[in-house]
C-alpha cells in the first residue's frame, strides 16, 4: 500500500484531525484515486478502530475524535468522489433512525448519493419516525434511506416503513435501509424495498429504483 495511505490511516487513528485532511489533500495531488483514499486509507483506519472499540483496548472518546479525523478527511474527498451526473435524479430524504447517533457511514452514503445526482435532505441522527414520514410527505420524496449502527436501533426501522404504510405514502416512496449490523435478510422480513453493504451500492441502487 502506499505510504501515503498508510499514514493517513494511522493518523486517524490517533484522531488527528489536520493531518488526516493534510494527507488527503496529498494523497489527491499525488494522483490517487479519491475512492481508494477513502477505502484503503480513511475505512482501513476505522476498521482498526473498531476493532479496538470491540475488544474494549479504547473507548468512546478515542472513537469520537476517530470519527472527527474521518469526517474531516471525506470532506477533503468529497468534491473528488462526487460522479459527474447532472442533478435532477431524484430527492432521498436521509437519516439516522431514532435512538441512534451514528453517522459517518449515513454521510458517505449521502456523499455517494449527491454524486449520482440526486438532492438529498439530511435528517441527521436520531431522528424520530415522524420525523421521516413528515419531510417525506412535504418534499414530496422518492426515496427514504435508512441508517442504524446498533443491533438495538434496527428494529425502528421497521416501525418508519409501518409509518409510511399508515401515513398512505409506502406505494409512491421506496424505502432503502443500510448500517453495519443490517442484512439483506433483515431488510427484506422487514419489508423494504433495498438494502446496500456499502455507500457506492447505496446510490447505484438508488438509481436503479428511481429508473424501475
Ligand atoms: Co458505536 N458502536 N456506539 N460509536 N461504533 C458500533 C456500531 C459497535 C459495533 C462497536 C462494537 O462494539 N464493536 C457497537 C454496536 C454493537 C451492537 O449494536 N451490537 C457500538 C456501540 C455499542 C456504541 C455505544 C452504545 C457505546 C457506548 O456508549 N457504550 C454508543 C451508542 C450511541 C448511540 O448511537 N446511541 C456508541 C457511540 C459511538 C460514537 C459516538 C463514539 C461513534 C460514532 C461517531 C459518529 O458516527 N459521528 C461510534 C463509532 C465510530 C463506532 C464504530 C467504531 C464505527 C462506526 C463507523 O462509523 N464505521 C462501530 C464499530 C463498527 O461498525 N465496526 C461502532 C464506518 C462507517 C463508514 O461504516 O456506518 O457501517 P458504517 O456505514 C457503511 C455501511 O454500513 C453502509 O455504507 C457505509 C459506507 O460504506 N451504510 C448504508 C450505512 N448506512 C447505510 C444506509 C444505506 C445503505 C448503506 O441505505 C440507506
Amino acid at each position: 500500500m502506499s505510504e501515503v495511505l498508510a499514514n493517513i490511516s494511522a493518523m486517524l487513528q490517533k484522531g488527528k484531525r489536520k493531518d488526516v485532511a493534510r494527507l488527503c489533500q496529498q494523497a489527491i495531488d499525488e494522483g490517487l484515486d479519491a475512492n481508494v483514499i477513502l477505502t484503503d486509507g480513511l475505512l482501513a483506519g476505522m476498521d482498526v478502530i473498531g476493532a479496538k472499540f470491540k475488544a474494549n483496548e479504547i473507548f468512546v472518546p478515542q472513537v469520537l475524535v476517530a470519527a472527527r479525523a474521518m469526517k474531516a478527511g471525506s470532506e477533503v474527498l468529497k468534491p473528488y468522489l462526487a460522479g459527474d451526473d447532472a442533478s435532477g435524479k431524484g430527492k432521498i430524504v436521509m437519516g439516522t433512525v431514532q435512538g441512534d447517533l451514528h453517522d459517518i457511514g449515513k454521510n458517505l452514503v449521502i456523499m455517494m448519493f449527491e454524486g449520482k445526482g440526486f438532492e438529498v435532505i439530511d435528517l441527521g441522527v436520531d431522528v424520530p419516525t415522524e420525523k421521516f414520514i413528515q419531510t417525506a410527505i412535504e418534499e414530496d420524496a422518492d426515496i427514504i434511506g435508512l441508517s442504524a449502527l446498533l443491533t438495538t436501533t434496527m428494529p425502528v426501522m421497521a416501525e418508519v416503513i409501518k409509518a409510511a404504510e399508515e401515513a398512505g405514502i409506502r406505494d409512491r416512496v421506496k424505502i432503502m435501509v443500510g448500517g453495519a449490523p443490517v442484512t439483506k435478510e433483515f431488510a427484506e422480513s422487514i419489508g423494504a424495498d433495498a438494502y446496500t453493504e456499502d455507500a457506492p451500492s447505496a446510490a447505484e441502487k438508488a438509481l436503479e429504483l428511481i429508473s424501475a
